[in-house]
């Protein structure tokens, strides 16, 4: 491992990022969660390669002219991947402080697409979840250590007004 090399990548945005799909409680639109909730948040990842060790889920608030409306999903995937992309989410990611661990995860075909990509589990507690959070990333090292994979989707934070209001906004508003 390059963990060294790895991390100074990820300080600055500037390493090898690359951006997969990320869909937050699959087969769910929209991704509500109780932040007060003692249980787990499920997220499915189009990259099957991560060192788990790296892997963080990253609450940001705010709007993110994503390519998808309220809810990216794995059957119906929409991401732009290309570097623009990765940097920006990369630069998303780096305005929060809050990110929690994943407590389980498995390497399956989640699409259905023959390619294997990854199934994770995270502690609601650990995310520190605020009412006006919008989007969750998922941010993690590849394997290699050559790379950073970026995915992002939106949550609707139960309990409070915020919430992904934005979404559409944000999907078809510039940048
Ligand atoms: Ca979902
Ligand atoms: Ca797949």
């Amino acid at each position: 491992m390059f963990a060294s090399q790895a991390a100074a990548d990820d300080q600055d945005c500037r390493g090898c990022s690359k951006v997969c799909w990320v869909d937050v409680k699959p087969s769910s639109c929209p991704n509500s969660v109780n932040p007060k909730s003692a249980g787990v948040l499920p997220v499915a990842a189009g990259w099957p390669h991560y060192d788990v060790s790296t892997v963080e889920l990253i609450p940001v608030k705010g709007s993110y002219d994503a390519a998808f409306g309220d809810c990216q999903d794995f059957t119906n995937v929409q991401y732009n991947d290309d570097t623009e992309t990765a940097t920006k989410l990369c630069e998303l990611a780096m305005t929060s402080e809050r990110s929690a661990s994943p407590t389980w995860s498995r390497v399956e075909d989640v699409d259905g697409d023959g390619d294997d990509d990854t199934k994770f589990k995270f502690k609601v507690s650990d995310l520190q979840l605020e009412s006006d959070d919008t989007y969750l990333i998922l941010k993690g090292e590849s394997t290699d250590g050559d790379c950073t994979f970026l995915g992002i989707d939106s949550v609707r934070v139960l309990g409070g007004n915020g919430g992904n209001q934005n979404g559409n906004a944000g999907a078809r508003g510039g940048k």
